[in-house]
């Protein structure tokens, strides 16, 4: 049987772009992803950009690299599905409602630093934003939710982008340290919890989404993942210097690797990689630039120019607790052959014959959640959260009885083993965890895609791909399940 600690934050996850839509409301500025075009599963999503001699550009948005000149925009022609989300701007008293109704503890959302900050260098946040945020975390109190919030989502402000390439300037470790400043003391005493950036590690699958950096150069890129190391030290410092009761964690999206064979070749590359996400919650919690990262960057001629003032940074702001996304497992090969043929595991390397996947292709491992938070504890004897979880599924709305219902059975196998894989990590292996936000808790816009349709919600919700419907929320049969599964504190998965 399921088993979880008394107080274990039960709840959901989202995060601004990807749910508020609203996105020139009350003086909201433009962000990262409000210029990534919608895709789908077989269509990539695009960013868009001006160049100086006034053509209009839409590139890909994984592996960006453009012009220096290009000023990054908005265009008559385009679809951008941040731009309606779901609605949550204005729904956000139904939308917690629901959340209520399922009994959550905790909340994970993000805050839209454009709503905060426009372009990100104003010296004077806008009131307005910072008033929306006090009216979501009022609504979420009134029902006993505590709100988990990510500072930065995806959403770095695109001033940034065209003023100074964003992250991989130092100028925006100010920036963010005045937006951090004026959320701790406004907020002081309705957040408690608190993430500094969403999955810094798929910096390392390009520069865009994590840090609005529209550059593949490594040295670029280091320097970015730099930047936002010092940023998220200086967070940490100002949340417990504002109120001691922050607490502060790091979040990496992590699939761990299993070698494809037991070749010792396999064995060692799968290390290698899998230090690739390490590597960020490394720096996070221990404070220091692991070895084999410094070796690496000597070896590719990389220079992060890293000074004693900053090393002391890095290790007065480590994190309180490490939080992770988690969806799935891959594997990872030293042989060229097997790698030409790998079909692969969505961009995550090569697929795992042991596994059945997704219809994204995502292959669903509850063991390897069990190991993932067992990796992590080991690693860092640091509390844990698992702060996304879940899969992308194809629901659809049906009529029964005069009702429209959703019967999302796939959600519920995937969530009930992966809870399961959860309570064995703490009650057999001893692993602390605090909390459980599985992602996307109501249908929102696909990150990777851009898409509607790859749901992962306990609430339907009736926007479509090519944005018609009225958005209406809809509860599946999952919100029965997760709310009887929090009612009995995991006991009851049935
Ligand atoms: C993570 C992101 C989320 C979310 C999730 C699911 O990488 O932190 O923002 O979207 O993945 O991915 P997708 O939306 O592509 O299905």
């Amino acid at each position: 049987m399921a088993k979880f600690p008394k107080d274990f934050l039960w709840g959901g996850a989202t995060a601004a772009n990807q749910f508020e839509g609203g996105w020139n409301e009350n003086g909201k500025g433009v962000s990262a992803s409000d210029v990534a075009t919608r895709g789908s599963r077989t269509k990539p999503r695009y960013v868009t950009y001006q160049t100086s001699d006034g053509e209009i550009h839409a590139d890909l948005m994984f592996g960006l690299d453009v012009p220096e000149d290009a000023k990054f925009g908005c265009f008559e022609g385009y679809d951008y599905p941040s731009h309606q989300g779901i609605d949550f701007y204005h729904r956000y008293k139904e939308d917690i409602a629901l959340f209520a109704e399922m009994g959550f503890k905790t909340f994970r959302m993000s805050i839209n630093w454009t709503r905060i900050f426009p372009t990100g260098m104003e010296e004077e946040p806008n009131e307005k934003g910072l008033e929306f945020y006090d009216d979501v975390f009022d609504e979420l109190l009134k029902y006993d939710i505590k709100p988990l919030v990510t500072i930065s989502h995806y959403e770095t402000p695109v001033g940034l982008t065209n003023a100074w390439g964003a992250w991989a300037d130092a100028r925006t470790i100010d920036c963010f340290a005045r937006l951090v400043n004026v959320l701790a003391n406004r907020y002081k005493g309705k957040v408690e919890y608190w993430l500094t950036f969403n999955e810094i590690n798929c910096l390392s699958f390009g520069g865009w989404l994590a840090a609005g950096v529209p550059s593949k150069d490594p040295q670029k890129i280091a320097m970015a993942g730099k930047h936002q190391f010092l940023a998220s030290a200086k967070a940490v410092k100002i949340l417990h210097e504002v109120d001691a009761n922050n607490k502060v964690g790091c979040m990496i999206g992590y699939t761990p690797l299993y070698p494809h064979t037991c070749h010792p070749d396999d064995v060692l590359k799968n290390w290698q990689a899998n230090n690739k996400n390490y590597f960020y919650s490394d720096v996070q919690a221990r404070g220091y630039y692991p070895s084999y990262k410094l070796k690496e960057y000597e070896q590719a001629g990389i220079d992060i120019h890293l000074t004693e003032e900053e090393k002391q940074l890095l290790k007065e702001g480590t994190v309180d607790f490490v939080s992770f996304s988690y969806y799935m497992t891959s594997t990872t090969s030293a042989d060229p052959e097997v790698l030409a043929n790998a079909g692969g595991n969505m961009m995550f390397g090569v697929n795992n014959p042991h596994l059945k996947a997704s219809d994204w292709g995502w292959q669903i491992d509850p063991v390897g959640c069990r190991m993932a938070c067992n990796f992590m504890w080991e690693r860092y004897q640091k509390p844990l959260m698992i702060v996304e979880n879940g899969i992308g599924t194809q629901d659809q709305l049906i009529e029964e009885n005069g009702q429209k219902v959703c019967h999302d059975q796939a959600h519920i196998d995937y969530l009930r083993q992966h809870i399961q894989a959860m309570s064995d990590a703490i009650n057999i292996d001893g692993v602390e965890l605090w909390g459980y936000t599985p992602w996307g808790c109501i249908d929102l816009v696909s990150a990777g895609t851009g898409e509607m349709h790859k749901r992962y919600g306990f609430i339907y919700v009736d926007f479509q791909d090519d944005g018609s419907g009225e958005g209406n929320r809809y509860k599946k049969d999952s919100f029965y399940w997760y709310k009887k599964v929090i009612a009995s504190n995991g006991e009851d998965l049935d």
